[in-house]
């Protein structure tokens, strides 16, 4: 199962309240107050992790309460801090807060974190209200409540490059040939439901991501069929491989629906016709898949490839042109984030990560 959208309540645990203790000692008839601090309460954190392909893990239970902090205690002893929830997630989720609908963290590389419930912070115990008049205080604080709230995570898949082009062209069998991905490859419509991701790997570190996406079909940005669901993600794709099929089974001309297809990316509600593109008609081995390609090269006045993903033609120099762009693009986003120099602001230093407990990684992992 894949699961790109989920909606959870979380809830920091409650700080442990402080004690109002006396010392009671053999001798010492008058001991002062020695009431411990409670502990604090445990925080709900949601963390990008790279063996988390998608969110279906979090579709089981929709409410994760961290525990509260232990009370303290007499003897000035301090209740324990409670521990917390981490839930993992895949790099290129959005974490929101549902009501408010402003993003709390897009967590985009792996380890990126977020604390969506904060874990109140425990009260202090009568140790510490001691005064030169009041020698004897009862007065303590209960723990502070930990915060609580709806979120949505949205996943926005983050690929180098992203596959589009109507149902059927031949997308999911150029990702399998290209990478160790093996998405489900048939002769019909559709069967592609949700995003695969795969690596190609190049000579040295030159290697990029590919997602294979659903097909689109026109009034997709209108949200025909799964439209919005599909455009969704492409909006995080830097580079798209447009893949054309020659011989349409239902007779539709293919320059048309090259056509068709910029229409539908142009209109969606991000503009995503702005990205480069590599043109590619699909099914080269088929004959007249040439002259198909030589019309749409004629029609829109730019380089259009011929590839085969069956025979393997063609297929070197698609990957090299999308990653000659990608290349070219992480050089100018290096450059950019030389000339910005980032401020560094300290992350939530105040949270222990060291003995959280974690959930389970989603599963489903195809
Ligand atoms: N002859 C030929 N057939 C191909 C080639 N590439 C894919 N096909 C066939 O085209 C059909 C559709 O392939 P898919 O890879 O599932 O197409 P898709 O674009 O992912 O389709 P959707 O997921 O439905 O959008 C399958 O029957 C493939 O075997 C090719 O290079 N040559
Ligand atoms: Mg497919």
């Amino acid at each position: 199962m894949f699961v790109d959208r989920v909606e959870l309540f979380v809830k920091g645990g409650d700080g442990g309240r402080g004690a109002a203790t006396f010392r009671r000692e053999k001798y010492i008839p008058l001991g002062g107050p020695d009431g411990g601090d409670g502990g604090d309460g445990g925080s709900v954190i949601v963390r990008a992790d790279p063996n988390a392909d998608n969110l279906a893990g979090l579709t089981m239970k929709k409410h994760w309460r961290a525990k509260n902090g232990e009370a303290g205690m007499g003897k000035k002893c301090a209740g324990k801090n409670a521990e917390g929830i981490v839930l993992l997630v895949p790099p290129g989720t959005i974490v929101r807060d549902r009501d408010r609908g402003n993003v709390l963290k897009d967590l985009v590389a792996p380890g990126d974190e977020v604390v969506v419930a904060k874990g109140g912070r425990g009260g202090r115990g009568n140790a510490h209200f001691k005064t030169s008049t009041n020698r004897a205080p009862r007065e303590f604080e209960p723990g502070e409540d930990g915060e609580e709230r709806w979120v949505t995570l949205e996943l926005k898949v983050i690929a180098d490059a992203g596959l589009v082009g109507f149902p059927n062209a031949g997308k999911s069998t150029l990702l399998s040939r290209v990478s160790r991905a093996t998405p489900e490859i048939a002769s019909y419509p559709f069967t592609t439901k949700h995003p695969n991701l795969g690596i190609v790997t190049l000579g040295g570190d030159a290697g990029f991501v590919i997602a294979d996406l659903p097909g689109l079909i026109e009034g997709a940005a209108q949200g025909v069929g799964l439209g919005h669901e599909f455009l969704r993600h492409v909006e995080r794709t830097r580079v798209l491989i447009h893949l054309v099929e020659p011989f349409p089974t239902d007779g539709s001309d293919p320059v048309h629906n090259y056509h068709a297809i910029r229409k539908e990316l142009r209109e969606y509600v991000v503009p995503l016709d702005g990205k480069p593109e590599v043109v590619c008609v699909s099914k080269a081995e088929l004959t007249g898949a040439n002259d198909v390609r030589d019309k749409l090269a004629a029609d829109l006045g730019r380089e259009v490839l011929l590839m085969s993903a069956v025979t393997g033609e063609g297929l070197q120099l698609v990957i090299g042109r999308v990653s000659e762009m990608i290349a070219a693009l992480r050089r100018a986003e290096a450059v950019e984030a030389a000339r910005k120099k980032p401020t560094e602001f300290p992350t939530e230093a105040a949270i222990r990560t060291d003995d959280f407990q974690t959930a389970p990684p989603p599963e489903g992992r195809p």
